[in-house]
């Protein structure tokens, strides 16, 4: 017979998955990564800590205060999701807080841009995708509003957009540039082959190649590549390509056209 009291329960209620969790708090990481400043702290801590109902209000007290829309999207909705990153590479986040999270920021990225002044005079056209196989929208969906504000008509294909789809759109539509987004080291191959293809079909156009799987060397690695390693990058590229540089000669000026970073 087992006496009750000599037993230790310490053993049976021990949670091994606890135990094996990361011992790093949210609450810590978001004291050193999100923006001092209180509005944008609070624009960056709703989507870190995926209040997608607080994010709105959020968004909207920074913008009453002064705050550009552009600053509100970049230090604060990005640094959230910036921190959220962090978190799922240490095993303190899992898929659901980085969906809740996504969707909170695309919550607040389509509030704030409302309010970013752009004339509706467009200076030219872009066609953006996320990469075949590819459902990393977000960094995308930043530079298309980034572009947008700038003055630019976007075509956005989505994300997971077969390579053909993207050849056909292009060819269709003869864009000022495209760009597609990988950030996935198996998707990337498809800005090549799209490339390869626009190139057979005599459209010298420029590719740029960004997101996070993607670095400079493999972006300029095939013809009509080109980089951009942050969004705001892609307006200024853009104008480049306005005034009629080739892909080439961005190549060429890549650090003095972006400051290099
Ligand atoms: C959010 C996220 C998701 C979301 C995506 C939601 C969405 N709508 O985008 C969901 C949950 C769907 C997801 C799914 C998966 N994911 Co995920 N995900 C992430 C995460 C945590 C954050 C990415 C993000 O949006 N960051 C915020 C944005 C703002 O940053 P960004 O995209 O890098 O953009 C910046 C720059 O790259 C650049 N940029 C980006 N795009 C563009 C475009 C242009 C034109 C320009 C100029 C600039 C630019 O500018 C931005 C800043 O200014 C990353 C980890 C990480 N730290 O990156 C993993 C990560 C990308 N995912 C990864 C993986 C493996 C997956 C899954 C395969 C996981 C799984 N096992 O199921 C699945 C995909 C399954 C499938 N095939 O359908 C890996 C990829 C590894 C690799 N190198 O191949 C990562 C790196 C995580 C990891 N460390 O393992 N994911």
């Amino acid at each position: 017979m087992i006496d009750p009291r000599k037993v230790d329960y310490g053993f049976i209620l021990r949670r091994y998955d606890i135990e094996s969790e990361s011992q790093m708090r949210p609450e810590t990481v978001a004291a050193r990564m999100l923006p001092q400043d209180p509005l944008l702290g609070e624009v960056a801590s709703s989507v870190m800590f995926m209040r997608l109902r607080d994010v709105g209000p959020a968004v909207s007290r920074a913008l009453q205060m002064g705050v550009k829309p552009l600053d509100i999207i970049n230090k604060g909705l990005v640094a959230g999701m910036d921190a959220v990153g962090y978190l799922y590479k240490e095993h303190v986040y899992y898929l659901p807080e980085v969906m809740m999270a996504a969707k909170t920021m695309e919550s607040g990225i389509s509030l704030a841009e409302k309010h970013i002044p752009g004339g509706r005079v467009t200076k030219g056209m872009v066609v953006m995708h996320a990469a075949e196989g590819d459902p990393h929208d977000i960094g995308k969906n930043i530079a298309a509003v980034m572009l947008r504000s700038a003055g630019y008509e976007v075509v956005d294909l989505g994300k997971d957009v077969p390579v053909d789809e993207v050849v056909r759109i292009v060819l269709d539509r003869k864009p000022l540039m495209v760009t597609g987004t990988a950030l996935m080291t198996t998707t990337m191959p498809a800005f090549p082959a799209a490339a390869e293809k626009l190139h057979a079909a005599g459209l010298d156009i420029p590719y740029m190649a960004a997101g996070g799987a993607v670095n400079r060397e493999y972006a300029e690695s095939f013809d009509g590549g080109i980089y951009s390693r942050k969004a705001p990058q892609t307006p200024p590229i853009a104008d480049m390509v306005l005034k009629g540089k080739g892909w080439r000669e961005i190549r060429e000026e890549w650090d003095d056209i972006t400051g290099g970073i």
